[in-house]
């Protein structure tokens, strides 16, 4: 493979900005849209191999029961979603996914827990799991709610590599999201992660009833941080029954593409991934957010709790693209 793709380690690059306005974001958004991918392609053969995207699966290690009252998330105690609780899962069975996902050829195993934060009495496990998902060669990615500045680093230590933490949206529409933490606190958790040097995975969902400033903030939020996330999940809204946003009036699938195409315009070194929702797409769309930059997808049959593509059509899809992931 070329090696001038594989240099894509986020030491800071010229022509990385983080002064973003949001007024260019806006203007981004708005843009025609061939032109807007026009644009997003360019920097996307600038910085990545265009035909190559990345695989990362994903399992719930520790299922519903959440305290959080996250109005799009089917795991919150607060809302009759149907989901039955899960405590958190043994390390063995973590591992026997995590290698099906290596054999699937995924090169990234994330792991997520319907937690506010992890509680100490956990925390010894996860750090065990953690160390075994590593041992099998592959990437490890977290996703466990808050983290203090502690917790970050002991991570750190057992061998995780990514840790996610979504903005989720714009902090003006937060308030309407979540009320049982802030916008502030998450911010708090991204730069804990920063500091202990773990990779940061953040990005936001699409389609909860914002408009089209809040998905600008989001964006110019997200691309301002002091170093870009090196992977930024794009989420659309998966609307679970019993949600409050079980309702919510489904977006334009062009509006997944211009968002993608902006995250990459505004992040031009990161992965973007096309992430839920792609069980709900069309093999076109998906094609059409690959084209504006997106160079990352969950890959498996199941996101945390609801459905995602399969492997099998995903692999279709790939060779008809003629595009290639990391194996
Ligand atoms: N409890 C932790 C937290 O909230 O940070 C980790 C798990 S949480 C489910 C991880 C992320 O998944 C959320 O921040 C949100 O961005 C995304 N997510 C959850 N439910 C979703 C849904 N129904 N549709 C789209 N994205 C969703
Ligand atoms: C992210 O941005 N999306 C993933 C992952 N990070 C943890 C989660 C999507 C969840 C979709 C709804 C569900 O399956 O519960
Ligand atoms: Fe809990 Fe995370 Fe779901 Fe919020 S998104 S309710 S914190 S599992």
């Amino acid at each position: 493979m070329d090696s001038m793709f594989q240099e894509n380690s986020l030491s800071e690059q010229p022509d990385v900005r983080h002064d973003w306005d949001f007024d260019e974001v806006i203007e981004l958004l708005n843009r025609p849209l061939f032109d807007l991918i026009f644009t997003a392609q360019g920097i996307h053969r600038t910085y990545f191999n265009p035909n190559q995207v990345q695989l990362s699966t994903l399992l719930n290690i520790k299922t519903g029961a959440c305290s959080q009252d996250c109005a799009y998330c089917s795991q919150s105690v607060r809302f009759d979603t149907g989901l039955k609780p899960q405590p958190l899962m043994e390390r063995e069975a973590v591992v026997a996914a995590a290698k099906q996902a290596k054999a699937n050829g995924a090169t990234r195993f994330c792991m997520g827990a319907a937690w506010r934060s992890p509680k100490p009495k956990d925390f010894d496990k996860v750090l065990d799991i953690v160390k075994a998902v590593k041992a099998l060669g592959l990437e490890t990615c977290m996703t466990l709610g808050m983290l203090d500045a502690e917790q970050a680093q002991q991570l750190k230590k057992a061998g995780l590599d990514y840790y996610n933490h979504n903005l989720d949206t714009s902090a003006a529409y937060y308030k309407h999201i979540v009320s049982t933490h802030t916008y502030q606190e998450r911010l708090d958790t991204l730069a804990n992660v920063r500091t202990a040097n773990l990779k940061v995975c953040c990005g936001g969902i699409i389609g909860m009833g914002e408009s089209l400033e809040d998905r600008s903030a989001l964006l110019q939020t997200l691309a301002n941080l002091p170093q870009h996330p090196e992977s930024v999940p794009i989420n659309q809204l998966v609307r679970v029954a019993g949600t409050p946003l079980a309702d919510t009036k489904e977006i334009d699938p062009f509006d997944m593409v211009r968002c993608i195409a902006v995250a990459r315009i505004l992040m031009p070194a990161s992965y973007i991934r096309l992430s839920a929702g792609r069980a709900e797409m069309s093999d076109e769309l998906q094609a059409l957010c690959f084209l504006a930059g997106a160079n990352s997808i969950f890959y498996g049959e199941k996101l945390l709790t609801t459905g995602n593509q399969a492997c099998e059509p995903d692999r279709q899809l790939f060779n008809r693209l003629g595009i290639f992931s990391d194996l």
